[in-house]
């Protein structure tokens, strides 16, 4: 691409009402200069018209979006006869695709982590109860795991942000990448966005920069097409992306069943969900209306819609979306470059940049996200599978309570203490009545109370934070 004068820019900010990223132009120094003229140069001028419109107009989108939804039959955790034949035969199927190296995980980790407070990149956030593990190397022992128990090293695509590209590489560069081969890993750093003032002006977070927000994980279709990773994959023989999200430390990134069903339907994107822990829990909620599937995200959920519970007293829309899904490669190419196909999600919040004087303010900002899930309208056959909560979701938001570290962590020693009994492996006294026993499995042991037991006579690793199976 042409890098555009600094004229060219003067213009185009001009014919869409932006000349104000310019009102400092002037007194900056050369590095300024050019800095605040790369940033100009990837504005896409006319899609921030179009977002500005979206906002300033205010669609009443919600209403028209429910309108006549159905929730979408869930592929359910309790069977029928028939149903458990189909999961045999979908554990099979997609024991072989992942055998073949056709199933990629892809690991969304570009958002700012906001509300747990942590500086530096979510995923280094350690929160293994006993090994202190971050999320990412959590994640990436996993992968490691299913590239012994597949026999080849699976590619793993990271999407980052430029927010967050650099520090996520260090991470990784300084731990040896967890024991991965470097080659292996493929980060995908998604696109920025200009956010815009209540006007539908780009707001400037200095005199020589404009402030920036990352686009979403609806960015990350763009991002592996960006970048060439699409081509990787498709080189390597990748059909399947499993898109698990970093803050998530129990997902399964590499599910037979999961891969097998969505195989098996022919389903271009499908997902994962489990039952809600009330209303109000913060998971979307997956629809369908004249065959085409529709995701709902919680915050855009009337009320009516939250609440409203059939003749058994159970909530109507109780299945929530846990951010797990698989989509074909194809798929991702489609979407992949193609501007407008996911539509613009506007959040509203206050940011911190400056004013026409030049004086740093406190203002209303308004960003704009893409999300992952309104890509299943592109897919007419498509899979909702129900996972069980204690084995797949617990993920890190907030820096105490629900979906806290300490949840997690309780969350984990939960889980791999049920693995252990099931191996009829030793564990630790637990602390105190209804707190789970301080125990680890490392991914590269296990990764099922089955596969533990199948490891025979363990000896844990004992720490003073607890046991450790590894
Ligand atoms: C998300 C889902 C919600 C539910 C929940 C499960 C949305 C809009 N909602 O809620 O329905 O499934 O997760 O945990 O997704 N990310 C990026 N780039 C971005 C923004 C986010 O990579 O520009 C990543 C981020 O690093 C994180 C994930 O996406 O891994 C989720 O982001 P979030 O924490 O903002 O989503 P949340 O909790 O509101």
């Amino acid at each position: 691409m042409k890098t555009p004068t600094t004229a060219e820019l003067r213009e185009r900010a001009a014919a869409h009402r932006q000349e104000h990223v310019f009102a400092f132009f002037d007194s900056l120094d050369q590095a300024e200069r050019a800095g605040l003229l790369e940033q100009l140069a990837r504005v896409d001028f006319e899609q921030v018209s179009e977002q500005a419109r979206l906002f300033l107009e205010g669609p009443a989108r919600t209403r028209d979006e429910e309108a006549g939804l159905v929730p979408v039959e869930v592929f359910p955790l309790r069977r029928s006869a028939e149903q458990e034949r189909l999961a045999a035969e979908a554990v099979a199927r997609g024991e072989e695709l992942l055998a073949a190296g056709a199933v990629a995980p892809l690991l969304v980790a570009g958002g700012q982590g906001s509300r747990l407070g942590f500086e530096g990149p979510k995923g280094a956030f350690p929160v293994a109860p006993v090994s202190g593990r971050t999320l990412y190397e959590l994640h990436a022992r996993s992968v490691r795991a299913a590239g012994r128990r597949y026999e080849r090293a699976l590619p793993w695509f990271v999407m980052t942000s430029p927010a967050n590209d650099r520090a996520t590489r260090a991470f990784f560069d300084a731990r040896g990448f967890f024991g991965l081969d470097r080659d292996q890993v493929c980060f995908v750093p998604q696109a920025m966005q200009p956010a815009l003032d209540p006007e539908g002006r780009i707001v400037m977070a200095t005199r020589s920069s404009l402030f920036l927000a990352p686009d979403g994980h609806g960015g990350v279709f763009d991002a592996l097409g960006r970048g060439g990773a699409l081509e990787a994959a498709r080189e390597r023989g990748v059909e399947y992306f499993s898109y698990v999200q970093v803050d998530n430390p129990l997902a399964r990134a590499l599910d037979p069943l999961f891969v097998g069903l969505h195989a098996i339907a022919g389903a271009r994107m499908s997902s994962k969900v489990l039952k809600k822990r009330d209303a109000n829990e913060g998971l979307g909620v997956t629809g369908e209306r004249g065959g085409r599937i529709r995701c709902i995200e919680y915050s855009d959920l009337s009320e009516r819609m939250r609440e409203a519970r059939d003749a058994d007293g159970e909530l109507v829309w109780g299945m929530g979306g846990i951010a797990m899904h698989l989509f074909t490669l194809e798929l991702a190419e489609e979407l992949s470059g193609s501007g407008t196909a996911l539509p613009w999600h506007v959040a509203r919040k206050r940011i911190r940049g400056i004013d026409a004087s030049g004086a740093e303010v406190s203002l209303e900002g308004v960003k704009f996200e893409r999300f992952v899930f309104d890509a299943l309208t592109r897919s007419p056959r498509s899979v909702t599978l129900e996972v069980a909560r204690e084995e797949q979701f617990s993920p890190l938001k907030n820096r105490e309570g629900l979906d806290s570290p300490e949840s997690v962590r309780r969350d984990l020693r939960r889980l791999h203490a049920g693995w252990v009994r099931e191996a009829g492996l030793e564990l630790p006294p637990p602390p105190a009545e209804g707190v789970p026993p301080a125990v680890e499995v490392d991914p590269l042991l296990a990764e099922s109370g089955a596969e533990l037991r199948a490891r025979g006579a363990v000896t844990p690793v004992r720490r003073e934070t607890g046991w450790l199976y590894e």
